[in-house]
């Protein structure tokens, strides 16, 4: 195999270009192997293989820097950067982490494991190299998912007007956890039926299989920054923010991904590649279900199939409570950011779809979006992650608790959460929750006691959060519950 080779991305380099196809099929192998036998965020790596392949490739880390958003799409990067023997513990106790982290390899440009953070902390890395009069290339995969975060949006925006060198990857394979949501993600799609596009290549063709346009024209376009890449008539919105667009381009060509990566490090200024990519890619299932294999457990290669989750989660006693309290309530309401599945709203959201809302990775949105509809009379559940309500600790106290709004925090995940490891652990929601005037705690011993305290939070009225585990719980019993309003 090309694999037993690299130790790192310096013999990485040693390799053909036209050998690059092959090493990426060996590192889907090889990604698919370790995943089966512990389970991971498959699907995700599976996509990005061919990106991580060519920016290792023309880059040059880790003097280069190349930043992960989320960095659950990684596993080719680590398997890249000498850490291969270690896979097999990834996601375990003392073993590699599921996502980059500093202190695990000189190759990791940043910890994460929360998304829409990477354009900051490219942001701020161009800054630290101009000012140390240092010259090395940056350069900040994010996923379309990812992309609906305000701080990605905020750093965007603060990339474009300072104009520093450096490139974003838009890894854009249409989905979040979940199908991806936005305005900007509806803009996307766009790009790939534009007129022009099609005429190149001939009606009829799917966008992705005309992507070989020369790319000549891709980049004697991407050089002339003041002209929009497409129709004139339509607005590119990172082109309006001052930021390059290319694309898009088939973010599985790896040959094409290194050459148009070695003329875009020549370029002054910030720009977007955007890529389109396939998550799942090259495990039929996995293309066939990402929502599935987004990040299964242990599973068997050959079948498709997963060890079976057997008992009922907290989560879905928490989706079945919200079918029954919007049945009796016509203010109730969920508010998810981007969580539909790990929160146990997928009934929910066929039951009562007009009283449902994924606002994408954002949960400060969410809690705010909560506050506004408290203020007209709804009655709000806003179903966040303990560790991503993080996220929203300002809006609770600053639009929610300040006036002692009906909005209800549905807090997931709390306590140690496992293999996601410390970014993903729930462990500080009590401790500031508890420091906010007006918001009340509870923590349900059981499914009827979380049915109960959802009806008795409505009926109370000021936030109220209710916190439960990871795990499994007895479902509740049919009837009547408690009052413990
Ligand atoms: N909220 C925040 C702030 N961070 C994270 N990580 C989540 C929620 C949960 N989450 C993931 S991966 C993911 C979400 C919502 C989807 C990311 O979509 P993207 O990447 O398009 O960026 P893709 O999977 O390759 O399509 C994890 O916790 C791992
Ligand atoms: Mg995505």
């Amino acid at each position: 195999m090309l694999l037993d080779a690299i130790q790192s991305p310096s013999d990485l380099k040693l390799l053909r270009r036209d050998e690059l196809p092959i090493l990426a099929s060996e590192l889907r192998r090889e990604i698919i192997r370790i995943t089966a036998m512990g389970g991971g965020h498959l699907a995700s790596s599976l996509g990005a293989v061919d990106l991580i392949v060519a920016l290792h490739y023309v880059l040059d880390s880790p003097r280069d820097r190349i930043l992960f958003d989320v960095g659950h799409q990684a596993y080719a990067h680590k398997l890249l950067t000498g850490r291969r023997d270690r896979m097999h513990t990834i996601r375990k106790e003392g073993g590699l982490s599921g996502f980059t982290k500093v202190s695990e390899s000189e190759h990791d440009a940043i910890t994460v494991g929360h998304a829409s953070t990477s354009l900051a902390s490219a942001l701020g890395m161009a800054y630290a190299r101009d000012s140390l009069g240092q010259d090395y290339q940056i350069a900040a995969m994010i996923g379309d998912g990812s992309l609906t975060g305000g701080m990605a949006l905020a750093a965007l925006n603060q990339i474009g007007f300072t104009q520093k060198n450096m490139i974003i990857v838009l890894n854009d394979n249409e989905m979040s956890i979940s199908e991806n949501v936005g305005a900007l993600n509806k803009f996307m799609r766009t790009l790939q039926v534009q007129p022009w596009f099609q005429d190149a290549e001939g009606a009829g063709k799917k966008a992705l299989s005309s992507l070989s346009r020369p790319l000549g024209e891709i980049l004697s376009r991407a050089k002339d920054s003041a002209r929009s890449f497409f129709d004139p008539q339509s607005v590119n919105p990172f082109h309006a923010m001052g930021v390059r667009y290319v694309g898009p381009v088939d973010g599985h060509d790896v040959q094409e991904l290194v050459y148009l990566l070695k003329h875009l490090t020549q370029l002054e200024g910030p720009t977007i590649l955007h890529a389109l990519t396939k998550k799942g890619k090259g495990l039929g299932y996995a293309e066939a279900n990402p929502i599935k294999w987004h990040g299964p457990p242990k599973f068997d290669i050959e079948l498709g199939e997963t060890s079976a989750s057997s008992g009922h989660s907290w989560s879905a006693a928490f989706g079945d409570a919200m079918i029954e309290l919007a049945k009796d309530d016509p203010r109730a309401f969920v508010i998810t950011p981007a969580m539909r599945e790990g929160s146990g709203l997928v009934k929910y959201s066929k039951v009562h779809p007009n009283r449902y809302l994924d606002v994408g990775i954002a949960e400060d949105v969410a809690v705010t979006v909560g506050a506004g509809m408290a203020l007209q009379g709804m009655r709000p559940v806003v179903a966040i992650y303990s560790t991503f309500l993080q996220r929203g600790f300002d809006q609770v106290i600053h639009d929610v608790a300040i006036e002692n709004l009906p909005v209800i925090f549905a807090v997931d995940r709390g306590g140690m959460v496992g293999a996601d490891g410390s970014t993903h652990h729930g462990v500080f929601d009590l401790s500031f929750l508890r420091s906010i005037p007006n918001v009340s705690i509870a923590l349900p011993k059981d499914a009827l006691e979380l049915r109960a305290m959802f009806k008795g939070a409505v009926k109370r009225g000021g936030p109220v959060a209710i916190r439960y585990p990871r795990g499994n719980v007895e479902p509740a019993p049919e009837g009547s519950c408690p009052d413990l309003g």
